[in-house]
């Protein structure tokens, strides 16, 4: 483990899960026309109480928060940027700064502008520019700000163009939703490889654009599945875990860090990949309660990136049960850490998430430290806020 007055120990958030209002998202716009989905509407309003609740994580004994910029505030019609938008994001880093909170900053996290979803999305044809124009502008208000993610879970956001190129051919329902496997539609669909390269793309020019804009280390966070083969399975693994995981974390290789984003794990036998059994321990998005995924997450992603250093930025579970909460994050550290004992540089534990939020569709699945009442807006801590920041003083689980 590196410094371990360094290392960071905090908890994560998305614009548009908690934020409320972003009217002028192509998410927004998929809410309102996809069947069964459910809408983020004023989310938890953290786009007001943003001060509030960084206060939280900080008076628990946490040193870190990951929070996004989103671009469809900030650019809301192409080529126009609002510059109270810029100063909006440039308090919420001045008030973590301000609380001893180091800013690890997302630029993308699924959602984009609705004019960028007009023009094709991440298929059209000025998509690697566009985003480029806007980390340009983003970078103007990230002075201070340490870590910046160009983007989160690209694997995923591959998966869910893949989709969505699909539906244009089947009925808007004819899917699961992106993150929620509990549901009988069929599974969704791998990303496809072609679409991870305009993401790589767009990634390199961001990533370009930070440094030679920013001091702040650069990197993006991948969805790391934790893929483990049946016997006979090896094969098919490997064929799978390049379309899902490697070809992204290959393409970290250039950067300062790795962001590991782990939940669960799953087998994968001669046919592809094995759906998680029903099972009463299975949280509410379905998947497997498997907290020894963090560590397969980080060795594998350890090995295909040749030794980039890690940092985690999703780890957590959807339930119910604040104490089986703290039972899976207290096990997942464990084996993060015997991960670092080993030799692995992981720089941080970023837990998803700080707050119960708006779950791409659904609102069931609670994910966070913070409970929130969505008619009052007040903030509720959980047991797990006060555990987390418990073992953050202590620097180990
Ligand atoms: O809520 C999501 C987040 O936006 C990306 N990573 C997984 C989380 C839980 O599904």
């Amino acid at each position: 483990m590196n410094d371990q007055a360094q290392f960071l120990w905090g908890a994560a958030t998305a614009p548009h899960q908690i934020e409320g209002n972003n009217v002028n998202s192509d998410w927004w716009a998929r809410e309102g026309s996809m069947p069964g989905m459910e809408r983020s509407g004023d989310a938890i309003d953290s786009y007001h109480r943003f001060d509030q609740d960084m206060r939280l994580l900080a008076d628990a004994g946490l040193n870190a928060y990951r929070f996004g910029i989103e671009w469809a505030r900030i650019e809301p019609v192409p080529g126009r940027f609002s510059l109270a938008e810029l100063a909006h994001y440039r308090r919420m880093i001045d008030t973590a700064l301000g609380l001893g909170l180091t800013p690890v900053v997302t630029l993308h996290h699924f959602t984009a502008p609705q004019w960028f979803a007009e023009e094709g999305g991440w298929l059209g044809e000025n998509a690697v520019e566009h985003f480029a124009r806007y980390v340009e502008r983003a970078t103007e208000i990230l002075d201070g700000v340490p870590w910046v993610v160009t983007m989160n879970e690209p694997n995923m956001l591959a998966m869910m163009v893949t989709m969505e190129r699909a539906m244009r051919s089947a009925p808007a329902d004819a899917w699961q939703s992106p993150t929620v496997d509990n549901d009988p539609r069929p599974t969704l669909p791998p990303p496809a490889p072609e679409i991870g390269e305009i993401l790589v793309e767009a990634h390199e020019a961001a990533r370009k654009i930070v440094r030679a804009r920013t001091g702040a280390k650069v990197g993006w966070s991948v969805a790391n599945r934790a893929f483990v083969a049946r016997p006979g399975g090896e094969e098919k693994l490997r064929e799978l875990v390049h379309i899902w995981e490697d070809l992204y974390l290959e393409a970290s290789r250039g950067d300062d860090f790795v962001g590991v984003q782990s939940y669960s794990s799953q087998w994968v036998g001669e046919d592809g990949i094995e759906p998680h059994p029903p099972h009463p321990d299975n949280t509410l998005v379905g998947t497997a309660y498997r907290p020894d995924a963090l560590g397969l997450a980080v060795r594998h992603t350890w090995d295909v990136t040749g030794g980039v250093p890690i940092l985690v930025t999703e780890n957590g579970i959807a339930t119910a049960d604040d104490e089986r909460r703290i039972a899976y994050t207290g096990e997942a550290l464990r084996h993060l850490f015997q991960a670092a004992d080993d030799g692995i540089d992981v720089r941080g534990y970023l837990h998803w998430s700080a707050l119960d939020n708006y779950e791409w569709g659904h609102w069931e699945p609670t994910f966070g430290l913070i409970a929130v009442d969505r008619e009052t807006f007040e903030r509720h801590p959980k047991p797990s806020l006060a555990w987390l920041g418990d073992v953050a003083r202590r620097g180990r689980p």
